[in-house]
């Protein structure tokens, strides 16, 4: 199964940029700019299974250290795309939340993301990358308004790249209400809304969330039956990302996770990574969990990468292609 797995050409649409990064690619990154690597540091860039997400949250600190200039961002970037397509994934949906320091403003940070994904296709052609800015949650208003007015400029400049809009960040922090207008605001110039919804514990929240209406519904982990239908009338997927869940806490087990609630209502779902670095995980390995733990069949994974292709938001073209792929592939086995 895992063979078969890693051979299937997948569709990442959770991930995040920098806890996408694996070890091998953190240990590149700290060589290139530290002249080595030392393992203290890459060991604080993984999260054990310590069953906090607020833990989860100072991790990134770490590996933000190291994306913190032009040139371990640019490079982190093409680490980034090169794990995945060494996994085999054909499509990435990459977010990431523009930052500014001392070294780049915001417009500077997704330009810099821009170049080197464009640069990192020419190495990697086989795997097609697309970017959604990310607000993170924790930070300022001013902050989200400045991300969303980048990006969409930067989309009218890019438009097969920049395809819409993450809202992220530690869920316990910041509240919905403050950032919808802004989001809307993206949505009323067409881009894309994927929102972290339900991660945590919070009903009020996820009702707004809900009337306020997303492409995308990031983990919902605890998303009601009834809600969970209503996404599945509006035909809204729900990014199932496994390993993050239970090793930063928000399900307790593999077994317990809402996985299998979703695929008993036969709502639409996709299973994804989230921060594959950071998780120590690959979206290889997410699949070989889901069908350990579920009993999925090599069918149903093959079915649940189409549904993943059918919710992207590459054009009609790249999705009928990206089908094709999967579908050569399920068929070239049965020989
Ligand atoms: C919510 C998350 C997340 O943007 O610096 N992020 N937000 N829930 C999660 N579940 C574990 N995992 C990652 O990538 C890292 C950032 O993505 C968001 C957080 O804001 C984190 O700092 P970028 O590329």
């Amino acid at each position: 199964m895992k063979q078969f797995l890693k051979g299937l050409p997948k569709v990442e649409l959770h991930a995040h940029l920098n806890g996408s990064l694996g070890v091998d690619s953190l240990r590149d990154l700290a060589e290139r700019l530290y002249g080595s690597a030392p393992e203290k540091l890459l060991e604080l860039c993984f999260i054990r299974c310590e069953k906090d997400l607020d833990a989860c949250f100072e991790t990134f600190k770490f590996v933000h250290e190291l994306t913190a200039t032009a040139e371990g961002l640019r490079y982190a970037t093409e680490l980034a795309v090169r794990d995945f397509a060494q996994d085999n994934v054909q499509y990435v949906e990459l977010r990431t939340t523009p930052k500014a320091n001392a070294h780049y403003s915001r417009r500077d940070y997704l330009e810099i993301v821009i170049e080197a994904i464009i640069e990192a296709r020419k190495k990697y052609p086989d795997i097609l990358v697309k970017l959604l800015p990310s607000i993170n949650r924790a930070e300022p208003v001013d902050v989200a308004e400045e991300t969303v007015s980048l990006a969409v400029e930067l989309a009218q400049s890019y438009p097969h790249l920049i395809l819409g809009i993450d809202l992220s960040g530690n869920p316990a922090k910041g509240r919905f209400s403050d950032f919808a207008p802004i989001i809307s605001k993206a949505r009323e110039m067409g881009l894309k809304l994927v929102i972290h919804c339900a991660e945590i514990k919070n009903p009020s929240e996820v009702q707004e969330m809900l009337e306020f209406g997303m492409s995308r519904c990031g983990h919902g982990s605890f998303l009601t039956q009834k809600e969970i239908e209503l996404l599945k009338q509006r035909n809204i997927p729900i990014e199932c990302c496994l390993t993050s869940n239970v090793k930063s806490g928000t399900v307790s087990s593999l077994e317990e996770h809402h996985l299998k609630r979703i695929m008993e209502a036969n709502a639409p779902k996709v299973i994804c990574t989230d921060d594959s670095g950071v998780f120590d995980t690959t979206l290889t390995q997410e699949f070989l969990l889901a069908t350990e733990t579920f009993g999925l069949t090599r069918r149903q994974c093959v079915d649940l990468t189409l549904e993943a292709v059918h919710h992207s938001f590459a054009t009609d073209q790249e999705r009928k292609k990206m089908a094709e792929r999967v579908e050569n592939y399920a068929a070239s086995l049965q020989k």
